[in-house]
């Protein structure tokens, strides 16, 4: 089945008066597009991928970088990768398998609230036997929640993280609230500190946040604020890969690290998940502009 055969598919089984499946602009990635009385949004098939979200009378809350592959196996840059059953380098691919396969459109609810809900699942045999879900909420606020179940017969160590790109107007003008007094690890020079009530950006960062409170992010260039909040997550991770990794990215524009900060809920580095066997765990992140 090719994309648009795929697309059509999808169509004539969930196409409602506020969700219809199509094709990402220039891409070969089927997408389910949202639209309703609180936002438009969009997300990508491959990788269980949301490629946007913009809330009613605001302006676009996700980073699309411009040079991204658009079409699998590569993974997408930008939006909110999912990084899944693992969280980083090691083992190779970086930041897992699920970000890099298409996912099964199992649902698209119309909540009470007139809010959507689009669900999809994704099982895998290795590096263990492991069913995933996503929940995807178009509401009041942009809901992501994943769950996995751990369908082997032994325990399995889950790290993952809902790496979320955010659209902003200029780093240095970027302010993080609301992680005052965390432990935390700098991946970039691997020394350890303890996280100021509110930081900005002079260079490379990649923290690794060892909280479970929400997060405030000032972009004071365009006057806006988002509030990242996250239930079931036991860090957080900021990141802006700055000049030279900019550089050193083909997917990912020279420039482009001045308009995105990476806010991410995730369970990862000394906050791994022992996932016993019939076990489960979900995580979740919900965005909103204040
Ligand atoms: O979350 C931060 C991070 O782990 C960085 O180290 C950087 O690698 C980023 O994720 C992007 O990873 P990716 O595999 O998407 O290039």
């Amino acid at each position: 089945m090719n994309t648009q055969e795929m697309v059509q598919d999808l169509n004539s089984k969930f196409q409602s008066d506020s969700i219809r499946f199509g094709i990402w602009e220039n891409s070969d990635l089927p997408t389910i597009f949202v639209a309703n009385k609180y936002c438009q949004g969009a997300v990508s098939v491959f990788g269980a991928h949301v490629l946007s979200y913009i809330p009613a009378g605001q302006q676009e809350v996700l980073m699309m970088s411009k040079a991204s592959h658009l079409a699998a196996p590569k993974a997408i840059r930008g939006g909110i990768p999912l990084c899944w059953p693992w969280f980083g380098g090691d083992p190779q691919p970086t930041h897992g398998t699920g970000r890099i396969q298409f996912w099964n459109v199992t649902a698209v609810i119309r909540e009470a609230d007139g809010s959507d809900t689009i669900c999809l699942t994704l099982s895998i045999e290795e590096p263990h036997r492991l069913d995933a879900s996503l929940k995807v909420n178009f509401g009041k606020k942009l809901s992501i929640t994943l769950n996995t179940v751990n369908q082997g017969d032994t325990a399995f160590v889950l790290a993952e993280g809902i790496h979320t790109y955010f659209s902003i107007g200029e780093i240095s003008q970027c302010f993080i609230h609301g992680l005052g007094g965390a432990k935390a690890e700098n991946r970039v020079d691997n020394t350890e500190f303890v996280a100021a009530d509110t930081f900005g950006f002079e260079a490379e960062t990649d923290n690794i946040y060892y909280s479970t409170s929400a997060i405030t992010i000032e972009d004071r260039a365009w006057n806006r604020k988002i509030l990242v909040e996250k239930l079931n997550s036991n860090t957080s991770v900021v990141w802006n890969p700055w000049i030279a990794k900019s550089q050193r990215m083909p997917d990912f524009g020279d420039e482009e690290y001045h308009n995105m900060v990476c806010v991410e809920a995730t369970n990862c580095a000394g906050a791994k998940i022992e996932l016993a066997p019939g076990r489960a765990h979900s995580i979740t992140q919900l965005i909103s502009v204040l």
